[in-house]
């Protein structure tokens, strides 16, 4: 009898440790701060005393760098890392793919994770294939922040056909942004070339409503929703020297009016690209961005090859951010 017990329990054990989630663990050492695979487009979410940050996982394929129409971009997954204190870092995989959307064929473009009475929603750009052949905004949702994800509604949430289609055409629909405001209406906010902003029904999948355009200088794509304070802010990624920098508006409420304040950074080194995401974690604000410094296995950083990091964010008094210098150490052992 003792010796079946005695079996039971390590035939337990053994299914335990095979069950555990499988997870890496590394340090930041400054930026950029995911030195083994190249990312882009983070975005953080903060839940219970941890940082999520979920990124797009740039791929390089032979012939990248001749390649051009989108198609310098190689992203076929959504990247998730945790961390409780910005200096030791949790690698959770892949949590997300376009494919997983069953009307998606392809890149895993910009999105933002929130989380909203116990479930976490993750609004995303897809290439969306029959009927749609564009750039489309999906969204997933999963009782963790980890996953598994799945679509929410079998259909994207925002087509091509929903917008006026400005100097983009066809893929001005990426790059949502998220924010419940003060009185509990949920917005997004997304759009290359023009910035779109609509409200989302109290199921947070079906938009309510019109769709307004937010007239913003310069504006590129890429834009963030947070609010400090009394403020709302939009930041988004402006036309700089022939490259993105990062710009931002803030307004009294979702509603406007939304005052332009100038730039936020300059433009990333080695990219074309900037895209931010803002988040207040532990008392401190960061500004999370990507540029193209890293290089890997002999494979230099490029438009499509872009590589993660994080900076401290600082506020004036009157609300305004302070401009953000690009640095290699970051956040690093602060
Ligand atoms: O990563 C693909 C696209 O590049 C994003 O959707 C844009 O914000 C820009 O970073």
């Amino acid at each position: 009898m003792k010796k079946l017990a005695l079996w039971i329990c390590t035939l337990l054990l053994l299914v335990g440790c095979t069950q555990k989630e499988e997870k890496t663990t590394f340090q930041n050492s400054g930026n950029p701060l995911i030195k083994n695979k190249f990312t882009a487009d983070p975005a953080p979410l903060v839940h219970e005393g941890t940082l999520y940050l979920y990124v797009g996982h740039d791929e390089y394929y032979a012939g990248q760098d001749s390649a051009s129409g989108g198609r310098e971009f190689n992203i076929t997954e959504w990247l998730c890392y945790s961390t409780k204190d910005m200096q030791t870092w949790n690698d959770h995989g892949s949590v997300l793919k376009p494919t997983d959307f069953e009307w998606g064929i392809g890149e895993a473009w910009a999105s933002q994770v929130i989380e909203h009475e116990g479930r976490f929603y993750y609004y995303t750009t897809v290439q969306a294939g029959e009927p749609y052949n564009s750039k489309v905004i999906g969204v997933a949702v999963s009782d963790s922040p980890t996953g598994p994800f799945t679509d929410a509604i079998g259909k994207p949430l925002i087509t091509d056909d929903m917008t006026s289609n400005g100097p983009r055409g066809w893929w001005n629909d990426i790059d949502p942004t998220f924010i419940m405001d003060e009185e509990g209406q949920a917005w997004l906010c997304w759009g290359n070339g023009t910035c779109f902003l609509a409200r989302l029904k109290p199921n947070l999948t079906e938009l309510e409503g019109e769709i307004e355009v937010v007239d913003l200088p310069l504006f590129v794509e890429g834009p963030w929703l947070h609010k400090k304070d009394d403020l709302y802010y939009l930041t988004y990624a402006s036309m700089g020297e022939g490259r993105e920098t990062i710009s931002y508006a803030t307004a009294p409420s979702m509603e406007g009016p939304w005052s332009p304040q100038g730039k936020l950074t300059g433009m990333a080194e080695n990219s074309f690209t900037i895209h931010p995401g803002i988040a207040e974690f532990n008392g401190k604000w960061y500004l999370f961005y990507h540029n193209a410094t890293l290089t890997l296995e002999g494979i230099e950083g490029a438009i499509g090859r872009r590589s993660v990091c994080v900076e401290e964010l600082h506020y004036n008094p009157d609300g305004t951010m302070q401009f953000v210098e690009q640095t290699t150490k970051g956040v690093a052992g602060i």
